[in-house]
């Protein structure tokens, strides 16, 4: 494991020092930079990140409603700030936005992919709507200017009818129908530590011809968001050929630990994001 974390640190001082600005570039060295997050910084909320030139911030969530009910808007507002409480003023641009906050119930049932606003000063704003009663967990995702990637998280209670909790299961069948698409997940064996390769495969269900014309999304063929079961660890990776357009997208993860893991994963074909779940072992 030691060894490990020493490995993604080393292969994210290669990825800053040789891809700056450009983050659309280099996918397999921010995979690992996610892994070193994994590693260092699993309950994120009141953890600080190092980041590379010493850009440490910290994060505050709030709110508009004390409260928080199903099926009710309410304004989040996430303030990004120094490690001494001055606000982050510049971030990077990853994958076309400043932020990405992903918000899934306690028993990864429900996903949904936000991109929130960004009103200068650190400050971030969202409207946000829980469909039922119960614990969900966020992952917001950013880069500070001059920074390495940062996901921190916060666990929220919501009131309301609670949806019935579905206990997570390996897929037997890796075959999903969504929008009229079949999509197969295939992998070899996925070892805690090891790197994987996971291909999604695109066929048409009507005709059974393979897609071959997959739009790019947030600039890239796909983006694919893992999360483990009752820890929560969070991989957001991206594929390795980012101008792919089927019928495969290849993403290569690295699972930090045995245990069961929910993938979602999402693409845009003619013009609709489609977002297609796994539940996967990792032994
Ligand atoms: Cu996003």
């Amino acid at each position: 494991m030691k060894k490990g974390i020493m490995l993604a640190f080393l292969t994210t001082l290669l990825a800053v020092s040789g891809c700056g600005k450009t983050n659309s570039s280099h996918e397999h060295q921010h995979m690992n930079h996610e892994n070193m997050e994994q590693s260092t910084n699993h309950e994120g909320m009141h953890h600080e990140t190092e980041g590379t030139k010493n850009v440490v911030t910290q994060i505050a969530w709030k709110f508009a409603d004390t409260s928080l009910k199903s099926h009710e808007p309410t304004k989040l507002t996430i303030q990004v700030s120094d490690k001494g409480g001055k606000p982050i003023q510049n971030f990077e641009i990853q994958h076309e936005k400043l932020m990405h906050l992903i918000v899934v119930s306690e028993d990864l049932s429900y996903f949904e992919h936000l991109h929130p606003e960004y009103k200068g000063n650190g400050s971030f704003t969202t409207a946000i709507t829980f469909p039922s009663g119960g614990k969900y967990k966020l992952y917001a995702d950013y880069v500070p200017k001059g920074g390495s990637k940062v996901v921190k998280n916060y666990t929220v209670e919501v009131q309301g009818a609670k949806a019935k909790t579905v206990a997570l299961k390996p897929d037997k069948n890796l075959t999903k129908v969504v929008a009229g698409k079949e999509i197969t997940l295939s992998f070899d064996k996925l070892k805690a530590g090891r790197e994987a390769t996971l291909t999604f495969h695109f066929k048409d269900k009507k005709t059974g011809k393979s897609i071959t014309n997959l739009q790019p999304y947030l600039g890239a063929v796909g983006h694919v968001v893992i999360i483990r079961e009752h820890s929560y660890d969070y991989l957001h990776v991206h594929p390795m050929d980012e101008q792919a357009k089927g019928p495969d997208a290849v993403f290569m993860v690295q699972f930090p630990k045995n245990g069961i893991y929910q993938i979602w994963a999402q693409f845009q074909h003619e013009g609709n994001v489609i977002t297609v779940p796994f539940t996967v072992k990792v032994s």
